[in-house]
């Protein structure tokens, strides 16, 4: 039956701002997409993906029927098929079978450690929330990640250790109440573009200050009071440094010191050698700069700090986070409006999914997985026997393919990532995938990762399923079925159910975890019934504006900032901190750091964005490089480039710019032709297991317009 001219209020499924959405349908055709003017998000503001991206759930080479590979894969043999010749369309019922006997097989004959899961910060919650406890509850394995880990984790890490919780403290639209703020590792405009609209409209309407530490010069700096063009990986010099001002000239808020932190004498000791000179000569920012932020900052009446991967993606990232939190505990700015310590972040819904427990060291809600007081009472909420969940910590997200092998791990579910676009160090990672013995896709697309898979499970797209995301400020919000689901595709939820019954059918568990639900708010209700924060989010409660957690009951109006009385561990922890270089710097061979991330047009690896009309505004991946670089080796603007580094080559077009400093060069990684990720090196942060993608050694020569990847556009031309 189809229905025309309809408006279904939903959620952009890009970035984790979390803009409100209009999709327009006629004849069951997302026709246009806008926002409601008075969205409490966005307030009618729509960045190019949100209004025009959607468009990838009718491109044509969306996958809609389950499909099995023709050729059995073996581990250390398996190959990539991006031609749909080499799958075998089949029934739901086939692939569901072949994907439970084989997952089964594994876990009966090598135990809960061969087996692993991605989970998916792009789907709903109540997708996440099924798909760990089908593999905690069923495999009894924690072996449990999703991209969080490859973003935000030190951040996290170093929220969790300071102060004990890990959210953006504050609304972001709050910026409007600040007097100054810094945004740090974060380019603002193209990723969290209506976050950098409000915080333009702080400075121009409101007198803001802006400070902005970052090694590129990017669109914010447009704004800034003042710009600190740091090294790359060196931010617990910088930041140390401003803790060294503040305290010299007795900056600090000694009341808030007294009554809200511990450790203060330890902090300060251990910042005494951090001296604005001897930052200079490490980070390569003018001494004064350092002394005029961090008066800057402290002085302020309210002041915030906005940050994101530049800070958190290196081996040091969680140092990184704890130098920006010994600045706000020694300060006190956090816990009114307009200050506070808000890393943005990124995907649509990686705050969900990391609420939701998609993580290998905590179940929902932050339990610790080996407190054996929280593996009970999820032993309860799930009807499962005493002793039954493991108690062991799971493999994170780089760990797990690190652990392929045999007597490691065997088999990989992934749900909607794309490790081999996404994980560091791409020739090693690729290995790995190889000698996995099965790989089940739940996805959309064949990509450089489903191409590896044993059975594909198309899923459904956001437009075509019911559920909630949860957005980087909290903000728990209602995603709505704006049509049908697209040829035989299955909402996320409803593929895990059906395969969580056939499993524990299958293993005989006699008293088996709930898995019929009619609708997916019973899954969220199920999870707020022990996750204390989620207990008063209910969908009647979120149908017009969602919710920001913790909700603690069905009363509880959500909540805009935290901390305003304490922190979850009572006192706010200073962290004493040393500098230890990036794990590989440029030397003679490989004499430029290469520093990676995004661009507005396009999302991470690009499976859905080169799937949609973004593709025709950005077609290919630029290396950004300094004229004085590009002159030293004879490129100019648009001229191809090889790029090598001690892990790969690739070959792309340079856009020769003073936006990067000499010395550094910046490639986008979305492009697959040439990957990024070929280049970047896998050394992790060790408390946070980070990769670090922002800095790695790499050397570029000019090379020859015949070695640039071969344009696929004709293929992709007439999508639908
Ligand atoms: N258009 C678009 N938007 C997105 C995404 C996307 O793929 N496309 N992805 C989303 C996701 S998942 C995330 S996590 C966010 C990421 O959002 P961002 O972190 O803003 O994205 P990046 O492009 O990785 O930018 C990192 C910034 O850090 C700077 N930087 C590099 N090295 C250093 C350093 O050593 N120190 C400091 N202080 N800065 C450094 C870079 O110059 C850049 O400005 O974006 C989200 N939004
Ligand atoms: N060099 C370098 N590498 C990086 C980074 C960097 O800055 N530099 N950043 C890292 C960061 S922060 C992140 S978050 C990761 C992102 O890494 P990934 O999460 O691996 O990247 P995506 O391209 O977002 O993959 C999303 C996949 O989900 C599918 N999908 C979309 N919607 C749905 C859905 O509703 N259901 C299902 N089942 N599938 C769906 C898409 O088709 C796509 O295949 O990349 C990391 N890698
Ligand atoms: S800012 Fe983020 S949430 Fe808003 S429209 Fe753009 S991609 Fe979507
Ligand atoms: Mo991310």
């Amino acid at each position: 039956m189809t229905q025309s001219d309809r408006i279904v209020s939903t959620t952009c499924p890009f970035c984790g701002v979390g803009c409100n959405l209009e999709l327009h349908i006629k004849e069951d055709f997302i026709y246009r997409v806008t926002s409601p003017f008075d969205g409490v998000v966005n307030q009618g503001n729509l960045c190019i993906k949100g209004r025009f991206g959607y468009d990838f759930v009718y491109n044509k080479r969306r996958i809609t029927t389950p499909m099995i590979r023709k050729t059995r894969q073996q581990p250390g043999e398996r190959t990539q098929a991006f031609d749909l010749s080499e799958w075998q369309p089949v029934s739901w019922e086939e692939a569901m079978e072949y994907t439970v006997d084989r997952l089964v097989e594994i876990y009966q004959r090598d135990g809960s450690h061969a087996m692993a899961v991605y989970c998916c910060a792009k789907a709903t919650n109540e997708d996440n929330y099924l798909l760990q406890k089908l593999f905690r509850s069923e495999f009894r394995s924690n072996n449990i990640d999703h991209c969080a880990r490859l973003c935000h984790a030190a951040s996290v890490v170093a929220l969790q250790m300071a102060i004990g919780s890990s959210a953006m403290s504050n609304t972001a639209s709050e910026v409007v109440d600040s007097d100054v703020f810094i945004v740090t590792g974060s380019n603002t405009t193209e990723s969290h573009p209506i976050i950098s609209l409000q915080m333009k409209a702080a400075i121009k309407k409101h007198g803001a200050k802006l400070i902005v530490i970052d090694p590129r010069r990017i669109e914010m700096v447009d704004y800034a009071a003042l710009w600190l063009p740091e090294k790359p990986g060196t931010d617990v010099v910088v930041y140390s440094a401003m803790a060294h001002v503040i305290l010299k000239e007795k900056l600090y808020n000694q009341k808030f010191i007294d009554e809200r932190t511990e450790n203060f004498e330890e902090f300060a000791k251990s910042m005494e050698k951090f001296t604005p000179e001897y930052a200079e000569s490490i980070s390569g920012v003018d001494r004064n700069l350092i002394v005029q932020a961090a008066r800057m900052y402290a002085t302020a009446k309210t002041a915030a700090i906005y940050w994101a991967l530049g800070v958190s993606e290196h081996i040091n990232g969680t140092a990184n986070a704890l130098s920006l939190i010994n600045l706000t505990l020694l300060t006190g700015h956090i816990g009114r409006r307009g200050t506070g310590l808000n890393p943005l972040r990124g995907q649509n819904n990686v705050q969900g999914a990391s609420d939701c427990g998609a993580m290998p060291w905590h179940y929902p809600g932050y339990m610790s997985v080996a407190d054996e007081e929280n593996a009970q009472k999820w032993e309860q909420a799930w009807n499962i026997e005493p002793g039954g969940l493991s108690r062991q910590l799971g493999l994170s997200t780089t760990e797990i393919l690190g652990a392929v092998g045999p007597g490691g791990v065997r088999a990989l579910y992934i749900m909607g990532e794309n490790p081999m676009m996404s994980e560091p160090n791409l020739n090693h990672a690729r290995q790995k995938m190889e000698q996995l013995e099965f790989i089940a896709a739940q996805d959309l697309f064949i990509n450089e990762s489903t191409s590896f898979a044993d059975v594909f499970l198309p899923a459904t797209s956001w437009a075509e399923k019911e559920g909630t995301f949860t957005n980087t400020d909290r903000r728990v919000q209602r995603v709505r079925q704006a049509i049908p689901p697209v040829g035989q595709a299955r909402a996320d939820w409803q593929i895990i159910c059906d395969l969580a019954k056939r499993i524990e059918k299958r293993l005989g568990r006699p008293n088996s975890a709930f898995w019929d639900y009619k609708h997916p708010s019973e899954i969220l209700e199920e999870m707020g019934s022990v996750v204390k924060d989620y207990a008063g989010v209910k969908y009647n409660r979120i149908e017009e504006v969602g919710l920001q957690t913790p909700v603690w009951d069905d009363q509880h109006p959500g909540t805009p900032f935290l901390f305003s009385e304490s922190f979850p561990h009572g006192l706010g922890k200073f962290h004493p901190l040393t500098y230890h270089l990036s794990a590989e710097m440029p030397d003679a061979e490989y004499p430029l750091i290469l520093t990676t991330g995004r661009v507005l047009e396009h999302w991470h690896g690009g499976t859905l964005t080169r799937n949609s009309w973004m593709d025709d505004l950005y077609p290919e991946a630029l290396m950004e490089i300094n004229p004085v670089d590009a002159a030293s080796l004879g490129l100019n603007d648009r001229d191809p480039a090889r790029v090598s580094s001690r892990r790969g080559t690739i070959v792309l077009r340079v856009h020769v710019t003073p936006k990067v400093n000499p010395g550094v060069v910046f490639i986008p990684f979305f492009y697959g032709p040439a990957a990024a990720n070929l280049l970047t090196n896998d050394a992790l942060d060790p408390q946070a297991k980070i990769p670090e993608y922002k800095v790695s050694a790499v050397r570029v020569t000019p090379a020859r317009y015949e070695e640039l990847p071969q344009p696929e556009v004709a293929q992709r031309r007439g999508r639908y």
